[in-house]
């Protein structure tokens, strides 16, 4: 079973419709990531850059990701930020080897937070601290100081450490997203 068919199982399999949203810089590995996800014989090893519109997109059991690359061209932005407000969670990849650029991670989720369709959502919020097998990687409390994660006030937050290459740590990620996403259903009906 792959892990979204588990996710699905956790949620209640048929009861609820989910989308998750999965972004983050480019080469941050959310394609491999979506690929992990899948069951063994659907995983396509893709290695290319996703290019423009053409973003993943994953769906199983009323489960579905779509992955974007959130530092893309302006009039890409536009595109999937029409997406905020169906998600009913967001995965937040970060390269954790790419101290650089952990500036601009954060600047994008920043404004991702703050975007009139996402803030003050009670939206459960997964951080991957991707890529915790490359040399110099930050641990992920490194990780969450550099993204200002304790900041965040309005919605439950979460980080892991992830290597998306191997599968580690993906599922006690998305066991944490699965729980969120069951405890908001059960409040809201
Ligand atoms: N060492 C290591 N490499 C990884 C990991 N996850 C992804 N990669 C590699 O990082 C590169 C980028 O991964 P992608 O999944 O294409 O990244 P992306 O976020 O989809 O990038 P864009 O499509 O350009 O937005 C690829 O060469 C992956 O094999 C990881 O956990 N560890
Ligand atoms: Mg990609």
């Amino acid at each position: 079973m792959g892990l979204l068919d588990k996710l699905s199982v956790w949620l209640g399999r048929g009861r609820t419709e989910v989308t998750v949203l999965v972004l983050g810089l480019d080469n941050s590995g959310k394609s491999t990531l979506l690929d992990a996800l899948r069951p063994p014989e659907q995983r396509v090893h893709h290695s290319q850059p996703t290019v423009g519109q053409q973003q993943d997109h994953f769906q199983s059991s009323g489960v579905s990701f779509s992955a974007w690359d959130v530092s893309g061209a302006p009039r890409h932005r536009a595109l999937w930020e029409r997406h905020y407000r169906r998600a009913h969670a967001v995965i937040f990849v970060v390269d954790s080897a790419d101290h650089l650029r952990l500036v601009v991670a954060r600047e994008e989720l920043e404004l991702m937070l703050a975007h009139p369709d996402m803030f003050g959502r009670r939206l459960p919020l997964l951080v991957f601290a991707n890529k915790c097998d490359a040399n110099h990687a930050l641990a992920p409390m490194q990780v969450a100081a550099a993204l200002g994660l304790e900041r965040i006030t309005d919605k439950p937050w979460h980080i892991c450490a992830s290597n998306a290459l191997s599968g580690a740590g993906l599922t006690d990620g998305i066991a944490w997203l699965a729980r969120q996403i069951r405890d908001l259903h059960i409040q809201h009906h």
